[in-house]
């Protein structure tokens, strides 16, 4: 394409984006209507996820925190767009490679999404619809009707760029001359990416409120809970010292900590939820979201904790959780007597393995509807997720879970275990020092230094605080309802003197267990060490 030569970079670059934006647009409308999770650029970064190594994961975690996920979808989309500009400028060389990259990302698309968990035909629908509509648009963008004779004079206005078709359509007589004589027609290249904005914006706002799972927000909001038929243990008044700074005894929902390897969060319209538990079991069980309802429901105040919580760190909460009793789920599916491990999927195809005798052995391990009085959030597993007291989130607290199968440790795996974490993950006592900030100056005098201790299902017995490497100091507890929460405590007497100075926490557990002080990392089963904040006193 002799004539395409004279396409600008810029331009061909910009004419890839609007195709590129065209192919997104497509697709997510007809995810929309497929299925959301068929969206190619989501399987994309899913599949990245997924194929990303554990250290560069737990960097992301470290780095970005919660905002991890955004991160890496606008990683994603960055990386999308630079390659559609390229494919642009391509196109102006010659169409045809221009096309066939194009047909390659689309194939790359389209390739995550089949290997995505639980991808059936049709999930193929928007990865070929997003493709087809973007050669279509790169192919109707990219060919040199944007340009036209510099010296033109006469009424001739530029040529159409979209629609007509460009094999029958006139080649004005300077460019069947190769003459030089053409400038950009920037009215045509305009009108042109404007269109190919339009219908990008139009096809992908489509598709985002037919995927929005609005059906899904009504569904939480209208959902009435019932009445526990266990309520839990009365919270003792002392159990919120109520010190500005210091984390409430219940952690708001906003507020709670969210770790997943979700992108975009499942939306499980709670009508077409269930739950099946099968495997190594006498009868099968399976459960819809109404059968879960009209099950005796208990009450339990739990302390949820993430192994990939520095020591310190913020992945923690404790809320009020109703649900079922997994135990008596398990009874009824009658698990055989060489099952020791439950291996819980998620709507996503995330897995989790738990013991079957953690699960068994009386604590409140539930399958939960609610937290802290109202339906789960969808971001922390609507219709319903496990709770577990005691262990950590990544072998126990499966969200939008449906699927539990009983098997054995040496026979399955969940989803960290290949890497590189721990297959059994019960959560190590540790102790954080909430109160002061660190890095902050305080004046001197008398100051409250004040933080949570947690040792699930086997409870804090003591928490010591010192000053400069000084005597252990006893802290003050708060008290508890059970063993399956956190404790606050406080020093509310130090005197502190100018300078700088290092607070170091340790608690110990109702076994008699004191934190260590040795430093691990948090793979492969939860860090250790104590919690250390220094402040300057002035
Ligand atoms: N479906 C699903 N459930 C999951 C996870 C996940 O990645 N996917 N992560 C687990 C981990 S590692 C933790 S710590 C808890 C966190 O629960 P939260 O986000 O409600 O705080 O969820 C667990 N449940
Ligand atoms: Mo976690």
């Amino acid at each position: 394409m002799e004539s395409n030569r004279r396409v600008p970079a810029w331009a061909a670059a910009l004419v890839g984006l609007v195709a590129g934006a065209v192919a997104t647009g497509v697709s997510l409308l007809a995810a929309g209507v497929v299925k959301p999770g068929a969206f190619p650029v989501l399987a994309v970064g899913d599949a990245a996820v997924d194929l990303s190594p554990p250290w560069l994961k737990d960097w992301a975690i470290r780095t970005f925190g919660e905002a991890d996920k955004t991160v890496l979808l606008a990683g994603v989309l960055t990386v999308l767009a630079a390659l559609a500009a390229g494919v642009g400028v391509l196109s102006s060389r010659d169409t045809r490679y221009g096309q066939a990259v194009l047909a390659c990302l689309g194939g790359i698309g389209l390739l995550a999404v089949l290997t995505r968990p639980g991808a059936g035909p049709a999930d193929a629908v928007p990865a070929l619809a997003g493709t087809a509509a973007g050669m279509v648009a790169l192919s109707r963008l990219i060919r040199p009707r944007f340009v036209r004779r510099s010296l033109a004079s006469g009424p001739g206005s530029p040529r159409p760029w979209f629609g007509g078709d460009p094999e029958t359509a006139p080649v004005p007589p300077v460019m069947q001359a190769g003459e030089e004589r053409y400038s950009l027609d920037r009215r045509g290249l305009l009108t042109g990416l404007l269109g190919g904005v339009v219908v990008a914006g139009a096809t992908g706002a489509a598709g985002r409120l037919l995927s929005g799972g609005t059906e899904v927000d009504a569904a939480r909001a209208g959902l009435a809970l019932p009445t526990p038929s266990t309520s839990a243990r009365p919270v003792p008044a002392g159990a919120d010292l109520k010190i500005r700074g210091l984390s409430p005894f219940f952690t708001p929902n906003r507020d709670f900590y969210r770790v997943d390897t979700a992108l975009i969060v499942p939306r499980v319209d709670p009508r077409e939820w269930t739950l099946k538990i099968h495997g190594m079991v006498d009868r099968p069980v399976e459960l819809t979201f109404a059968d879960l309802m009209r099950r005796p429901l208990v009450e339990a105040d739990v302390t949820l904790c993430c192994v990939s919580n520095e020591v310190g760190g913020p992945y923690i909460g404790n809320a009020r959780w109703l649900g079922a009793r997994l135990a008596d789920l398990l009874r009824e599916a009658g698990v055989q007597r060489e099952a020791d491990m439950l291996l819980s999927t998620s709507d996503d195809g995330w897995t989790c393995g738990t013991p079957v005798d953690v699960v068994m052995d009386g604590r409140d391990a539930l399958l939960a509807v609610a937290m802290n009085g109202e339906a789960l959030p969808v971001d922390h597993g609507f219709p319903a997720r496990q709770v577990v007291p005691g262990l950590y989130g990544y072998v126990s607290a499966t969200k939008w879970v449906t699927e539990i199968k009983l098997t054995r440790f040496d026979r399955d795996e969940a989803y960290w275990t290949p890497k590189g974490w721990a297959a059994k993950g019960p959560v190590k006592t540790q102790s954080r020092i909430d109160l002061p900030k660190p890095g902050t100056t305080l004046p001197p005098g008398r100051t409250v230094i004040a933080g949570v201790a947690w040792a699930q299902h086997k409870g804090v017995d003591a928490v010591e605080v010192r000053i400069d490497g000084g005597p252990w100091r006893q802290a003050r507890l708060a008290e508890a309802p059970t063993a399956d929460t956190w404790r606050q405590w406080v020093i509310d007497d130090w005197d502190a003197a100018p300078g700088r100075h290092t607070i170091e926490v340790r608690a110990t557990d109702a076994t008699g267990y004191t934190q260590t002080a040795a430093k691990a990392p948090v793979a492969p089963d939860g860090a250790t060490g104590w919690h250390a904040v220094e402040v300057t006193v002035a």
